[in-house]
């Protein structure tokens, strides 16, 4: 079978950083994230008689370096679970510019997820939809679910529970997340390398993970009460503490760049007027605004127009990932 799968990315409100385990990929702490529209990738994966290795076409150019044995590997565990012998045939693209670092691996391994274990013939649950994209990436076992998504730290040792859940579908609440692109070269330090050098080094890391319960039982709670206030309070202290902890390794790890700050003190002013907006931001010099549906448009002027800002995208709660074509 030759299936394609198309998954959007995700923006954590309640961040993920580090690892309990690195070779099943188990996040050392929980964390609860929006499924963004319109960010997405669609995978088509077809195992085929004949091929030596994997194959990969990423946005329609052939990758052979560390991107392709990453896939490969991920490929592994689905030949191992499906008893199918066969190399792949992977063909990924994303409608957004993968260097710009919006989070490409969360979209790319949940569609690769659900397209390569459907081609090989496994009828996966979400649960384990969920619990394969991980091993691809953390944040994707997030995205195999549309709107707002809690992922689960799990403690069994096989990570059969680190897996993530909805927590309320995408029109539960209209949100809406302004994204100001403060550069399109990609970053330097992968979050992996990132979360590896905070949990060796940084002082910070037993106060990250012992206090990560009380951070995402809070978000939960005012979520589910849409308190866009608390929300947005505890999304940018997720966010600043996540980034503190990133600075404070051995060596520290800068994710910003000069507007990133820039855009971070324009959201803070923003408020002082009394429009309610708050950011967050992963690992990289993206700002996320997070805002009510009726200020969009002038958060997204008002990003605009701050020196370094090269675009502003738009988006919304999402769906999770689907199967969009089967053929033979
Ligand atoms: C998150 N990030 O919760 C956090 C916040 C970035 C900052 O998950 O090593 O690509 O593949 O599991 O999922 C990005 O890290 O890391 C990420 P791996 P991933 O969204």
């Amino acid at each position: 079978m030759r299936i394609t799968a198309k998954a959007n990315s995700n923006i954590a409100l309640i961040k993920y950083w580090g690892k309990r385990n690195s070779d099943l990929n188990l996040p050392a702490v929980g964390s609860i994230s929006v499924t963004l529209e319109g960010l997405s990738t669609q995978t088509t994966t077809r195992f085929e008689t004949g091929l030596q290795n994997d194959r990969l076409l990423l946005n329609g150019k052939k990758e052979s370096g560390p991107a392709l044995v990453r896939i490969t590997r991920f490929l592994d565990i689905i030949r191992n679970t499906s008893g199918v012998s066969l190399k792949a045939s992977v063909e990924s693209n994303n409608n957004f510019p993968t260097a710009a670092g919006l989070a490409s691996s969360a979209s790319a391994f949940a569609a690769l997820a659900a397209s390569a274990s459907k081609a090989a013939g496994l009828n996966l649950s979400d649960a384990q939809l969920s619990e394969l994209a991980r091993r691809g990436s953390g944040s994707a076992a997030r995205s195999v679910f549309g709107g707002y998504v809690v992922m689960h730290r799990g403690e069994r040792p096989d990570g059969s529970d680190s897996i993530a859940e909805p927590l309320a579908e995408k029109n539960f609440w209209d949100i809406r997340l302004c994204i100001a692109i403060t550069t399109e070269k990609a970053k330097t330090i992968n979050s992996t390398v990132g979360m590896t050098q905070s949990k060796a080094s940084s002082v910070y890391y037993p106060a990250w993970v012992d206090t990560a319960e009380t951070d995402l039982a809070e978000m939960r709670s005012a979520l589910l009460a849409k308190d866009f206030q608390k929300v947005g309070e505890l999304s940018e202290y997720s966010c600043l503490k996540m980034h503190a902890l990133a600075m404070s390794g051995r060596p520290g790890v800068v994710y910003w760049n000069g507007t990133s700050v820039e855009v971070m003190h324009a959201v803070q002013s923003l408020r002082q007027t009394g429009i309610p907006a708050y950011f967050t931001i992963d690992a990289g010099p993206q700002v996320k605004v997070l805002c009510l549906p009726e200020d969009e448009n002038r958060i997204k002027v008002m990003l605009q127009e701050i020196p370094g800002v090269l675009r502003v995208l738009k988006t919304r709660p999402g769906d999770g990932v689907q199967i969009i074509e089967a053929t033979e």
